[in-house]
């Protein structure tokens, strides 16, 4: 049995590694380690040591191409054959890679979480179950303005500025449309009790098919 690929989309600070987190840290308990793991598509952010910091600082992160879509679709392909791959390792504070990776072995399931998986025609094929997470937009800048000042070094200037240049607009023109692509839309953020049971069930019986 090939392994189910569980995408997580939805805004900057919607609660997606949250959801994915807690689904992944309650499964691991119950099931063990080789049978759920989670891929961040933060990690595939492209490269970009050949750039000046400063020409990194306009890069726009909110858009499709700020990603390595192709390279995150190759690693769910060779997941798919059964076959182990090294994630790449973002650093938000250089804007780029680090010469570190991730080794990742497959798993019965896979949760992948980020902002622009149905994005990438190749890339939403490869997933069986697409989850969008439909968090209102004032609730995720308030997290972010949280989140990026304590977690990725960030000014409340640089985050404001950030958001009124890209993550605004982006949302507008590319996340909110993946909404359609979606086969679950989860309200009320990372913390809903009842979307992560229901998730949680279904995976449990994934994870029973393989385990027969
Ligand atoms: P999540 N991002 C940065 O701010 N800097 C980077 O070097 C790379 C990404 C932000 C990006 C996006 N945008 O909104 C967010 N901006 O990370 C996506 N501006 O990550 O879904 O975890 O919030
Ligand atoms: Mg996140």
């Amino acid at each position: 049995m090939k392994p189910t690929i569980i995408a997580i989309t939805g805004a900057s600070a919607s609660g997606k590694t949250l959801f994915a987190q807690t689904i992944y840290d309650e499964l691991l308990g119950e099931f063990g380690e080789n049978s759920i793991s989670i891929i961040k598509e933060d990690a595939y952010y492209r490269a970009q040591d050949h750039l000046p910091m400063a020409e990194r600082e306009q890069t726009n992160y909110d858009h499709p191409d700020a990603f390595e879509h192709e390279l995150l679709s190759e690693h769910l392909t060779q997941l798919l054959n059964n076959q182990s791959i090294e994630t790449p390792i973002y650093c938000y504070q250089t804007h780029t890679r680090t010469d570190q990776t991730t080794p990742l072995n497959p798993t019965s399931i896979i949760l992948v979480e980020g902002i622009l998986l149905f994005s990438n025609h190749t890339l939403r094929d490869c997933f069986d179950i697409k989850v969008y997470m439909d968090t209102p937009l004032d609730i995720c800048l308030i997290r972010r303005i949280q989140r990026d000042t304590v977690e990725r070094g960030r000014s409340i200037e640089s985050i404001t500025n950030q958001y009124i240049k890209t993550v605004r607009p982006m949302y507008y023109q590319h996340i909110e449309p993946e909404k359609s692509w979606a086969d679950l839309v989860i309200t009320k953020g990372g913390k809903n009790r009842m979307a992560i049971e229901v998730l949680k069930a279904k995976i449990r019986q994934l994870i029973n098919q393989y385990q027969k």
